[in-house]
């Protein structure tokens, strides 16, 4: 009797692990399972970036033949900016490729007779060694053709990976396979396919004309620009993603690297749903995911209210100085529970706020300045506000802030530094000879103040000199 209480005891734990085991083993079955039989096959529809090919309502697997063509191609990084790509298909990313878990996907690599060089591609959806890339090694002018199962459904890269592969890569080299599960993804309202790349070239950052690789800058993981599907505003003004209020939307966003991960955000929603590196755990309630090179990620969420989303890096110099920046736009009703707008702006003064309320500068708003005092005053002002957007120097950035130094956009009205100060400004303008089109926020300071550094503004970085008083601000500020 006690032998037998003994040996049940010794089994229970068994039957426990055993089970386990196989509730595992039924999981796996889902995860890189043996290949259907193949009885059909159709040649895949690809796109290029931001569209996505409609989603497979297939029940049972096919032969996918893929065609993709490799093209080195000089297009703009930003407009005014050249560079020579080498892209999968005419675009950087390459075109999208969809096919569904279990799929034979017969590929087809072609490299263009103009092209200079050989190149291949690790498609990292394949199973097998180098992904496809020793079975793909493609001479300008030729064919390569490979067969692969998509055993994991998931969203993946592919690259070249021909060396120098960095060098390929950084060229702009990549693009994205989706492995959609067998079930298919649930149904969303809008699809988008987004990838992020850092590009290294021998001029910096806006620097105009045909731009070369820069090895070394590539070395150092020092990228100049950081973009969205291959060039400064792929997604912005005309090119922006859109949306309407209501709509779930689903980006494909990648990676192509080389240098950088990539901290992906949509200023202003937060992701229902994410697939992590574009596997098959689901994440919830997402604010910013993680996107290493060579990696991917599903975000999903609804639009709910109308506006600009403003898609980043929140690496935030990345998205503001080097180009990773892109807009979903969304139009429809507002909805003001979910967000107001802005329902107030009232004077806030602290305690003793009445006499510390100007502390940049010691100004009495009353009391009349000499020039001198101004210089000091402006000089200040200019080194505390001013400075983060024009300079220390006053030459500005080019393409973001423009220069004060020698500014013809003033020289022949100065009034015009004034109202600038008071009521901010915006839209295109050219300083000497350069475009610009981005905002200066107006600035609450005093009358005394904006005269002084105003005044200053004008008699330094080789302007012609000059003076403002209060007075006039007084009647510029109308
Ligand atoms: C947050 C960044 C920022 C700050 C701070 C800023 N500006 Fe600007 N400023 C800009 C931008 C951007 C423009 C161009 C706006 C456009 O493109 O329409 C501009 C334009 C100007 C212009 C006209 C164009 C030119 O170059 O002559 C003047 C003058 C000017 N700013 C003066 C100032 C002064 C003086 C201060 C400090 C009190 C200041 N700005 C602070 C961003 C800034
Ligand atoms: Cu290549």
């Amino acid at each position: 009797m006690k032998y037998i209480y003994k040996l049940i005891r010794s089994i229970i734990p068994l039957a426990v692990v055993l089970l386990i085991a196989s509730a595992c083993s039924n999981d796996r079955q889902s995860v890189g399972s043996i290949p259907e039989a193949i009885t059909s096959e159709e040649v895949a529809v690809l796109t290029f970036a931001p569209d996505v090919p409609p989603p497979i309502k297939r029940k049972h697997a096919t032969k996918m033949i893929v065609n993709l063509e490799v093209i080195e191609k000089e297009m703009e990084m930003m407009d005014g900016v050249k560079y020579n790509f080498w892209t999968f298909g005419g675009q950087v990313p390459g075109k999208f490729i969809r096919v569904r878990e279990g799929d034979l996907v017969e590929f087809h690599l072609k490299n263009d007779p103009s092209s200079k060089l050989p190149h291949n591609i690790d498609l990292h959806a394949v199973t097998g060694p180098g992904g496809g890339a020793v079975s793909t090694f493609t001479a300008p002018g030729h064919e390569t053709q490979f067969s692969f199962t998509a055993l994991n459904p998931g969203l993946f890269i592919y690259h070249c990976a021909t060396a120098p592969v960095g060098m390929h890569i950084a060229n702009g080299m990549y693009g994205m396979i989706l492995v959609e599960p067998k079930d298919g993804l649930p149904a969303v309202d809008k699809e988008f396919y987004v990838v992020q790349g850092d590009f290294y070239t021998k001029g910096g950052y806006g620097e105009s004309g045909l731009q070369q690789f820069d090895m070394e800058k590539a070395l150092n993981e020092n990228p100049d620009y950081v973009v969205f599907n291959g060039k400064v505003g792929a997604l912005t003004e005309a090119n922006s993603l859109k949306a309407n209020v209501g709509e779930t939307v689903r980006l494909f966003v990648g990676n192509g690297g080389p240098g950088l991960v990539s901290s992906f955000h949509v200023i202003g929603e937060i992701f229902d749903n994410v697939y992590p590196e574009g596997g098959s755990t689901l994440n919830h309630n997402i604010q910013t995911t993680l996107i290493p090179p060579g990696g991917s990620a599903i975000t999903e969420f609804k639009s709910d209210v109308p506006g600009n989303y403003i898609l980043v890096d929140h690496a935030i110099f990345r998205a503001f100085n080097k180009g990773a920046l892109g807009i979903l736009k969304v139009d429809g009703q507002d909805n003001k529970t979910i967000y107001s707008g802005q329902q107030d702006d009232r004077i806030y003064q602290p305690e003793g706020g009445a006499i510390q309320s100007m502390p940049t500068a010691d100004v009495e708003t009353a009391k009349p300045l000499t020039k001198d005092e101004k210089l000091v005053i402006g000089k200040a002002l200019y080194a505390s506000i001013c400075f983060a957007c024009h300079q220390a120097d006053g030459k500005g950035i080019e393409k973001a802030f423009p220069p004060l130094v020698n500014s013809d956009y003033f020289a022949s009205n100065p009034e015009i530094i004034i109202q600038t100060i008071t009521h901010g400004l915006t839209g295109p303008i050219t300083v000497n000879g350069k475009k610009f089109d981005g905002v200066m926020p107006k600035q609450s300071l005093s009358d005394n103040q904006i005269a002084s550094v105003a005044t200053y503004v004008l008699n330094n970085f080789g302007n012609k000199g000059g003076e403002f008083d209060a007075a006039d601000v007084v009647r510029l500020r109308k």
